[in-house]
């Protein structure tokens, strides 16, 4: 940097005198030739007043006369000498410096002489400076003789010096200034950005946060933004594979395989072929949302996103979803298709556009009003509307046949449905293209047959979901649920040993598939412990807290939600509430920091829960708080992957309260940002995720003093027992981490054809009784 700046120094001291001294030397010659003209033109005008008296002298033809005419007419002004010669160049009479007029060539006079004009020249002697202007003089119209001029000319020489003596004092102050202004453009503009950039670089390869302290500096950072996101693609990717590597040594070491990105693509490679896979879910998994005068693509925060994607990559497969970001329109063609992921294209997303009736009626009506207080037993009251009803079939119809378009031309097609939005979408698509393999999960709980029931158009759903191949779910307990309420509301065959149901003569497989997140352990949460000025999580998360919130404590507690009512969120405050009034010792020592996503507001039970979370919070803040102290903040915002990290990383006890759940995986993300195997999970048993996390501190969030009795626990528990039970949790996250989810239901789904197609011909081969047994 040093010998960069030296030479940076000076190439520019070198540039800047060599173009101001180049300047400086056309502005004395242009200056010079002006003055030069100027003297030539009065000495002419001097030559004219005088001609005619020196010319009649002459004419006389007497000596004296012509010699006292010229003493006369000398001295004046400037003029060094006046002479008259001969027309042969004799020097007829003279005044001034003799020496001069010996000195000078008789070049002028003969040239006047011999053109009949006057004639200039400017001579010197290494002191003096002159011009001679030799003027012709006429007796008639013949030459008589030549008046010479001697006009001194120093002063141009002088002004030519004083012009140099001038320019030298600029030059010297246009190099300071230009050297020093563009070394602080190089230091505002390369070298602190590219320090900052390099910075970066640092932190991204050692897997630390992008944070740079000293304010936004991304105005100063934005030249380099296009560079920046093509290093940060290659350095994410390196350290990806890193992690990747790590995982493999680390299950080699175990002896174990574990699922990663790689993996699944492989794998999907090498199991489905030639066959493209299609995706269909409400939720896309990227969104042009418009920002003041831009517009910027972003991921929603989903882990089937990141279960999904490789899957589609592997396959240039495609996912049909609703396009919701506000400015998704301008960034789709005219088939309404991109292909994502921005940075590296590898599938296509297409995008389907619903009116403001159809979000209202298929997403927040039937979906979210009906079907999703249906499922989760959390004593909201579902609401059913026909209109609802009619819009939900219309809009599944609208997906299907998007995804159908979407296959036209691919042969033996796989297709991932995703949830309860696309009930009827199953059925469709399998109707109208036999040869695809259709799978649907269903990522909330099932409720028992009763509770389904009362639902006017269970049938309709029922027949739908059946048209899938693979149906899937969490649990077994949701999967048991399922087979019951089919059983019971329809002409159908379940068999619970092979976990299936046939409808006509179609059979679908019904099986349990835990969701999961992805467990990468350090390398991608990668925040430091101290090093390089980054707080360690802890430290950090008690510093926020008291700097925004004014808030000092010893113990934190965490809640992660979106505003659902199925979260358990009062309930849980509730239960903060029961602790700190049977364990006064916990006051002004324990804070809850509640992570809240505003929720489907639009619907009235999501803005009345919102409100009701909002008072008890201030109730029970009001209750016990302190100067320096209170036992809840409530954070009621969308927070990013990694802010959210950071506080799972920082508290001593998260809690998952569900009332109701299919699986929850902020208790999964919770386990495995835990590198530090510490921490302790409070988990209602009413959530999926309770049947394989053992090792949670399992509760039932309606019995309040019991969660305050866990979290009591929870606080008091020894280092030695966390760290055990937080490694077997995380053990089990770690070996069914979201990849293997996912190739789980696709293993199934491509060996399931085959499965088929061997129990209908054991069928048929067997006679009628084993058809009938089957159907
Ligand atoms: P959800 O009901 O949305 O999912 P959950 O499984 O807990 O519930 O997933 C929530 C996700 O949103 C988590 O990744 C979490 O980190 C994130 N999140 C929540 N609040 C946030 C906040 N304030 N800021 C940022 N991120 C936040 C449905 C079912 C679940 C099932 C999943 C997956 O209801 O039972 O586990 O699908 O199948």
């Amino acid at each position: 940097m040093q010998l960069f700046r030296m030479r940076l120094i000076l190439a520019l001291i070198l540039g800047v005198t060599l173009v101001s001294v180049g300047s400086t030397y056309f502005d004395v010659l242009a200056h010079k030739h002006t003055m030069r003209q100027d003297l030539e033109r009065r000495t002419a005008l001097l030559g004219a007043s005088l001609q005619p008296e020196i010319e009649a002298a002459v004419n006389g033809s007497r000596a004296d006369v012509i010699a006292a005419t010229v003493a006369r007419l000398h001295p004046f002004d400037e003029a060094l000498g006046l002479a008259v010669y001969s027309p042969d160049g004799r020097l007829l009479a003279s005044a001034g410096p003799q020496n001069l007029f010996n000195l000078l060539p008789p070049v002028t006079v003969k040239r006047a002489t011999r053109r009949g004009e006057s004639v200039a020249y400017f001579g010197h002697d290494g002191v003096r400076q002159w011009l001679e202007e030799a003027i012709p003089l006429h007796a008639g119209t013949n030459l008589n003789g030549v008046m010479v001029i001697l006009q001194d000319a120093s002063f141009i020489r002088a002004e030519d010096l004083a012009v140099w003596q001038r320019s030298f004092w600029r030059i010297a102050a246009f190099v300071v200034l230009i050297v020093g202004v563009t070394l602080l453009m190089v230091r505002w503009f390369l070298t602190r950005p590219m320090t900052r950039f390099a910075e970066r670089l640092r932190r991204l390869r050692t897997g630390r946060p992008t944070v740079v302290s000293g304010g936004d500096n991304s105005a100063e950072l934005s030249f380099l933004t296009p560079l920046a996101r093509e290093v940060e693609t290659l350095a994410e990717s390196l350290m990806e594979a890193r992690a990747a590597a790590q995982t493999e040594a680390r299950l080699r070491d175990a002896g174990e395989h574990l699922w990663t990105a790689e993996r699944l693509a492989v794998h999907v490679r090498e199991r489905f072929g030639s066959s493209r896979i299609f995706v269909l879910s409400n939720r896309e998994p990227y969104m042009h949302v418009r920002k003041g005068r831009e517009t910027v693509c972003e991921v929603p925060p989903s882990g089937l996103v990141t279960a999904i994607e490789p899957v589609l990559c592997a396959c240039d497969g495609v996912w049909v979803a609703h396009g919701s970001g506000s400015d998704d329109r301008s960034a789709v063609d005219e088939f309404d298709r991109l292909r994502v992921p921005p940075d590296d294209p590898r599938y296509s997303l297409r995008r389907v556009w619903l009116s403001s009736e159809e979000e209202s009626g298929y997403y927040d009506g039937f979906a979210n009003e009906g079907l999703w207080p249906l499922c989760h037993i959390a004593h909201t009251r579902p609401i059913f509307r026909a209109t609802d009803w009619a819009c939900y079939q219309r809009v599944n119809e609208k997906f299907a046949n998007a995804v159908l378009h979407e296959m036209e031309g691919s042969a033996n097609p796989v297709v991932l449905i995703q949830d309860y939005h696309f009930a009827l979408a199953p059925r469709i698509v399998k109707d109208a293209r036999p040869d695809a393999r259709v799978c649907i999960f269903w990522h909330i709980p099932w409720p028992n047959p009763e509770a389904f029931g009362i639902c006017p158009w269970q049938a309709e759903l029922l027949e739908g979901l059946l048209g899938a191949d693979l149906i899937g779910f969490h649990i077994p307990l949701h999967r048991n649920n399922f087979l019951s309420t089919v059983d019971r509301v329809l002409e159908a065959r379940t068999d619970r040993e092979h976990m299936t149901a046939r409808r006509g003569g179609h059979l679908s497989i019904v099986k349990p598939y835990p969701i999961s997140v992805v467990f990468d352990g350090a390398i991608r949460h990668g925040y430091g412990s101290g090093a390089d000025g980054f707080d360690p999580p802890a430290e950090f998360a008690h510093k926020l807290l008291l700097e925004e919130h004014g808030v000092r404590c010893d113990y934190l507690a965490l809640g992660v939600d979106r505003l659902d009512y199925t979260k358990g969120i009062v309930e849980r405050l509730l239960a903060l509430e029961s602790l700190l009034e049977k364990h006064p010792w916990y006051r002004e020592k324990l804070t809850l920091v509640q992570i809240a996503a505003p929720s489907r507001t639009r619907i009235p039970s999501y803005a009345d829960l919102s409100r009701r979370v909002e008072e008890t919070v201030n109730r029970v803040n009001a209750r016990f708080q302190t100067a320096r102290w209170k036992p809840v903040v409530l954070i009621e915002r969308q927070s990013s992957h990694q802010e959210v990290n950071r506080w799972y990383r920082a508290v001593d006890l998260c809690l998952v309260t569900s009332l109701h759940d299919g699986m929850n995986l902020v208790a999964k993300e919770y386990l495995a940002a835990r590198d530090d195997e510490d921490g302790v999970l409070v988990l209602s048993k009413f959530t999926g995720a309770a049947v394989e996390l053992r090792d949670a501190l399992l509760v039932n969030p309606y019995d309040v003093d019991a969660v305050a009795e866990a979290i009591h626990q929870g606080l008091e528990m020894p280092r030695a027992e966390r760290r055990i039970r937080m490694q077997r949790m995380r053990r089990q996250v770690m070996e069914y981490n979201v990849y293997r989810w996912a190739a789980s239901i696709l293993t199934d789904l491509r060996d399931l054809r085959m499965e088929n197609e061997e129990l209908v011909t054991a069928g048929r081969a067997a006679g009628p009784a084993m058809v009938r047994k089957l159907a």
